[in-house]
């Protein structure tokens, strides 16, 4: 099988648009597809200054690779790497976030939860029970991740904060947020949020790429990524169900999941709605919080010092 730009052996098939690709014309498809979300949705105007959160998994290792091939130059850019404390796994992928920093000469700073904040995530998993924590342990995971990115970026005087969530996090998180009917779980789902209030602007630059794409852009372009699975990932969930659901369609349907993205984004710029909440701030730290009183990581925090004295 040939690419249909060249004579070089095709390593994918793009159903989409019914073409095949070899490694550098899939890199340059897969960049071109990128760099024309970042401009239809208006994600990089006004950013002098962006923070990329980097796991060392596939998608944001492709996210790190992408942005700093399009932007390095342009805008400054600052990865972000959380060291969770989920023993070797953290451990593993924090080193090749940081061998992807140093490659590509990008300023960088690794955040260690144990030690500039006292836990763990493998600690939260391990006394979830005694500690009378009732939400799944990625969604407390998901409090700390997204409390430490914005306290950096914020100290930092960053304009937005990149994700490397992909089309299916987002397809996801839209059916999520009609399950749920909460507005937060719908904020999720956009590719951009405003900054507010000491809220840093989040973006998605990823939203139109699927978790295969973002694994064949790392292969066609010879780049190292995470592949394990975080041993906390939970299994049969509704949405793994979700996801096949989706993937069972866009199977037969090319383009599927793509329409379903773009008309729900259209959707929401009409009304608006899911960017409009109040943002307080919080009255220990001082950092932005949907809640009036003290924000979900500093009451984590607090229930989990208590529990370590003791
Ligand atoms: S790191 Fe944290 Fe993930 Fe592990 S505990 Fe869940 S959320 S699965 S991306
Ligand atoms: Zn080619
Ligand atoms: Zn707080």
């Amino acid at each position: 099988m040939k690419c249909s730009y060249c004579n070089m052996q095709a390593i994918a098939w793009e159903p989409a648009v019914r073409r095949q690709y070899c490694n550098n014309h899939y890199a340059w498809f897969i960049e071109r597809k990128v760099e024309k979300t970042i401009e239809k949705y208006k994600l990089l105007q006004g950013v002098r200054k962006l923070v990329i959160a980097v796991s060392g998994g596939k998608d944001s290792v492709a996210l790190l690779r992408i942005l700093h091939k399009l932007y390095d130059g342009k805008i400054k850019l600052l990865g972000v790497t959380i060291d969770l404390g989920i023993d070797q796994y953290s451990r593993e992928a924090s080193m090749i976030a940081l061998k992807h920093y140093k490659e590509l000469s990008i300023d960088y700073i690794c955040v260690d939860l144990k030690e500039e904040y006292g836990f763990t995530i493998s600690y939260i998993k391990m006394n979830k029970r005694v500690l009378r924590l009732h939400r799944s342990i990625c969604s407390l995971c998901g409090t700390v991740k997204r409390y430490v990115l914005n306290k950096i970026a914020s100290e930092e005087n960053a304009d937005a904060i990149a994700t490397g969530h992909n089309m299916n996090d987002l397809l996801y998180q839209i059916i999520a947020s009609m399950i749920s009917g909460s507005r937060e779980d719908l904020g999720k789902a956009l590719l951009k949020t405003p900054s507010r209030n000491g809220l840093v602007s989040r973006i998605k630059p990823l939203a139109f790429l699927s978790d295969k794409q973002t694994l064949l852009y790392n292969m066609a372009i010879d780049s190292v990524f995470f592949w394990k699975s975080c041993p906390y990932a939970e299994q049969g969930t509704l949405k793994r169900d979700v996801l096949d659901a989706l993937d069972s369609i866009e199977h037969k349907h090319p383009g599927f999941k793509e329409s379903l993205l773009v008309n729900f984004l259209k959707l929401v710029e009409s009304t608006k709605q899911a960017t409009t909440g109040i943002v307080y701030k919080c009255k220990r730290c001082g950092m932005p919080t949907n809640k009036p009183d003290i924000c979900a990581f500093c009451k984590l925090r607090e229930t989990l010092l208590e529990r370590i004295k003791t």
